[in-house]
């Protein structure tokens, strides 16, 4: 293969945006390598995508000045090693090449001025960086010339999301937010013995929901499976569970999407037999999906597990997850909130 041939294969991989939201952006990039002995470009064989960047790096007509940009940890955790630094010097077609830079990361030089030349395409290295980095360069030469930087790194698969609740809070690792229905008196939400409860007196006959929510963004092809433990203590709603038995002590709501529809999943936990499966749109036109469980009442029921695509096949992505109890008066529990590859042992 020649290298004009390859040049272009490069810059399809790193287009000048850094939007996430192109496609581009996150196809294998590692396959052209500079030999900087031969000259020869080199195919090589790296699994890696693009993490950060490309970031251009622009010779101004002032004095060279230190540019830096920081590389965040929650960014870097979806990643593992090799993570490899990467830069193309000069432009798409060759022009503007910097004969001398220095680029570190976190102040240790990773490329300095004898990497560089005016026959110098590019350059990659591996770094070695697991908590958040500081990438600064400095570029040395003629004014107009330029580099482009970014950063490789091996895509992790997703860990499952999971919350037990053992560090006593709903507000961090990971983060939730209150969330509530008003009519009548506010719930509560709140931790008790490693687990959260939802509370709600007073209501006489006024529906309201109680719990925290979550956006997220999470493909159901990885986390296809809900799994939670709950104990539904008590509720005052009509019927047991109220109007069109949609209303229980805990409730774990999941917002469904594909690149066209919507379904808000809801998965009741009642006792009584006061349970019933269906599904109905609403005047949006969105699905609403009612699956409850009847477990024995003030008792912990382990391990109610779901499959979302047997509840909605066309699920794509969860954007959001709500957890909350759900009627007039209620008190009920949840505890390890999962959405993972598998049902949990
Ligand atoms: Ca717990
Ligand atoms: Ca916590």
């Amino acid at each position: 293969m020649n290298m004009k041939r390859l040049v272009p294969l490069v810059f399809l991989a790193i287009p000048a945006c850094d939007s996430a939201d192109n496609p581009l952006a996150v196809i294998p990039a590692s396959e052209v390598v500079l030999d900087q002995a031969s000259g020869a470009i080199q195919m090589v064989d790296q699994p890696t995508q693009l993490m950060f960047g490309p970031f251009e790096f622009l010779r101004g007509k002032g004095k060279p000045v230190t540019e830096t940009v920081t590389l965040r940890r929650d960014d870097l955790e979806r990643f593992g090693p090799p993570i490899m630094l990467r830069v193309w010097n000069g432009d798409e077609n060759g022009f503007n090449r910097v004969s001398s830079a220095s680029v570190r990361i976190d102040g240790l030089e990773v490329f300095g001025p004898a990497d560089f030349s005016q026959s110098t395409t590019d350059l990659q290295r591996q770094i070695d960086i697991t908590n958040g980095a500081v990438l600064s360069v400095r570029v040395a030469s003629a004014p107009g010339s330029r580099l482009r930087i970014w950063i490789e790194g091996v895509r992790r698969a997703p860990g499952p999301f999971f919350d037990d609740f053992n560090d006593g809070d709903f507000t961090h690792d990971p983060t939730w937010t209150p969330w509530w229905i008003e009519n009548g008196p506010t719930g509560t939400v709140s931790v008790v013995d490693e687990a959260v409860r939802f509370y709600r007196v007073g209501a006489g006959g006024r529906g309201g929901a109680t719990g925290l929510v979550m956006d997220t963004a999470l493909a159901v092809e990885d986390f296809p499976v809900l799994v939670f433990d709950a104990k539904a203590v008590s509720r005052s709603v009509a019927g047991g569970c109220g109007y069109r038995c949609a209303e229980h002590p805990v409730e774990v709501r999941l917002f469904l999407a594909n690149a066209t529809d919507t379904a808000v999943v809801t998965y009741g936990v009642n006792y009584g037999g006061a349970v019933r499966d269906y599904s109905e749109y609403n005047a949006e036109g969105w699905l609403f999906v009612y699956d409850a469980t009847d477990v024995t009442q003030d008792t912990w029921a382990r391990g109610l597990s779901f499959r979302l695509r047997d509840t909605w096949p066309a699920a794509e992505t969860i954007y959001r997850i709500q957890i909350y109890g759900h009627g007039w008066d209620y008190d009920g529990y949840i505890d390890n909130v999962y959405l993972g590859p598998q049902v949990r042992p």
